[in-house]
């Protein structure tokens, strides 16, 4: 077949024309295992795409799915609701950090940036300053690719194609990424810490009142998992508060079990004002995404005539049931198999995997955090992504291994309950594969 010319499929953030050549195609899955549509199983290094923690199919998910759609497939969202939707905000708020109690339903990480973005915007206006409306994200930061995420959001690719239509009134902070003074860093890097001062230099260059959000993953992700050093988001939080901004934290990857807690706040003990979070709220297997606000935001917005609408803003999907059914059912798994101190337990033995990579000639850092964790290589003369591209398809065709690389960097997200002999057999085919290509 010439797969080039047939495949209508156009896909998402994928060298369409490379795959037409020779199309990768999942048909299947159980627990931590894909099956191609040629029967062919592969081990998964990713999770999914950071989303399916407890692995792929779990029972109690599907049976729950299974069960809701035969109950009720979905509800109008506006006006009305369901009563999943009810049971999965009152949940997760309260799993969340204290004086967190409100949850807006979405349908993935990118709606729930957006979302947090105009909940903080509509935030100082109900509060009569609505002239605070800058916007502050990082470089290399990832809030995915919407308007608003693109905007506050620093991969520079995505900026590219869109940087002159994207909102205005952004600045952005500087990365944290120092491979010259951090490299193998174990964990929180050394240094950096004075990185969040740019924070206030901002503060100081438009006036702090001016200035609405920040948004931050607490580890960026996508950018190749870029932990903070030590002290980075407590200053953070400190700044903010001096100035009355809000603090946005971006959990997509990292909420539900990725840092050994239930969201990297936690984690990290340090309270943003907002939480954005999708993937592991259903284990990947329902598309859904969840906004947590603080008390404070939410009160702000209940003024008014009563039988008006107070936030102009929410999707046909908000708080699908299905969806919403999925998201109990993954709680509970967390809940029930321990999956969270599970991860925490792994950490150790993932760290040791992947910094054994430390001295390999075509490696130029291994960073992790939690269950986090990314090998980047030295990139070919000339040709940046290539080496990354050929582990990945190597590892695929002939060695029955799912790799994620972003351009030269291979990306880890193992599974929450990962068997530690499966994880270490999976490191070992890298390496292998590694050392055979230029
Ligand atoms: N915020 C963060 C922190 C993310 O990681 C999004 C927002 C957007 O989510 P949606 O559901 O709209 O895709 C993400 C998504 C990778 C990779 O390889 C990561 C994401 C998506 C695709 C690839 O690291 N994260």
């Amino acid at each position: 077949m010439n797969a080039v010319a047939e495949n209508p499929y156009w896909m998402p953030f994928t060298a369409n024309r490379d795959f037409n050549r020779r199309p990768r195609v999942i048909a299947g899955a159980a627990g931590h295992w894909y099956t191609t549509s040629d029967g062919t199983r592969l081990y998964d290094t990713f999770s999914g795409l950071w989303t399916s923690g407890l692995g792929h199919c779990h029972p109690k998910i599907v049976e729950a799915v299974q069960k809701q759609v035969a109950t009720l497939d979905y509800c109008i969202t506006f006006q009305v609701t369901n009563d999943k939707a009810l049971a999965l905000a009152d949940r997760v708020t309260g799993m969340a950090p204290e004086g967190i109690d409100h949850c807006f339903f979405t349908n993935s990480g990118s709606e729930s940036v957006d979302t947090a973005l105009k909940i903080a915007l509509g935030y100082h206006r109900a509060r009569g300053e609505g002239h605070r409306s800058r916007l502050i994200g990082r470089e290399k930061g990832y809030h995915g690719v919407n308007f608003g995420g693109m905007s506050v959001g620093g991969m520079v690719p995505n900026r590219k194609a869109f940087g002159t239509t994207l909102l205005p009134g952004v600045d952005h902070l500087r990365h944290t990424l120092d491979i010259g003074r951090n490299a193998f860093s174990r964990g929180l890097p050394e240094h950096g810490l004075e990185l969040a001062d740019d924070l206030e230099r901002l503060c100081q260059l438009h006036d702090g009142s001016n200035i609405a959000a920040v948004i931050v993953e607490p580890v960026a992700g996508s950018a190749g998992v870029v932990p903070p050093p030590p002290g980075y988001l407590e200053r953070l939080r400190e700044i903010c508060d001096r100035h009355g901004i809000l603090l946005i934290f971006d959990e997509v990857i990292v909420a539900f079990g990725r840092l050994g807690h239930a969201f990297g706040a936690q984690r990290f003990k340090v309270t943003p004002d907002i939480i954005t979070t999708a993937k592991g709220l259903t284990n990947g297997v329902i598309p859904m995404g969840a906004v947590l606000v603080r008390d404070e935001i939410y009160d702000a917005y209940m003024n008014g005539p009563e039988h008006m609408v107070e936030l102009f803003h929410g999707y046909t999907y908000s708080g699908h049931a299905v969806a919403a059914a999925a998201g109990l059912a993954t709680m509970d798994a967390y809940a029930e198999e321990g999956t969270f101190q599970q991860a925490q337990t792994l950490e150790p033995h993932f760290e040791d995997l992947l910094h054994s990579f430390a001295g390999h000639g075509k490696v130029i850092d291994v960073r992790n955090f939690g269950l986090m964790g990314a090998i980047e290589l030295a990139a070919r003369d000339g040709a940046p992504g290539a080496r990354g591209l050929e582990v990945h398809k190597r590892c695929f065709w002939e060695e029955n291994l799912v790799v994620r690389n972003g351009m030269d960097m291979l990306q880890f997200s193992p599974f929450l309950n990962s068997d530690p002999d499966e994880m270490e057999r999976s490191f070992m085919t890298i390496r292998r594969v590694l050392d055979a290509i230029d």
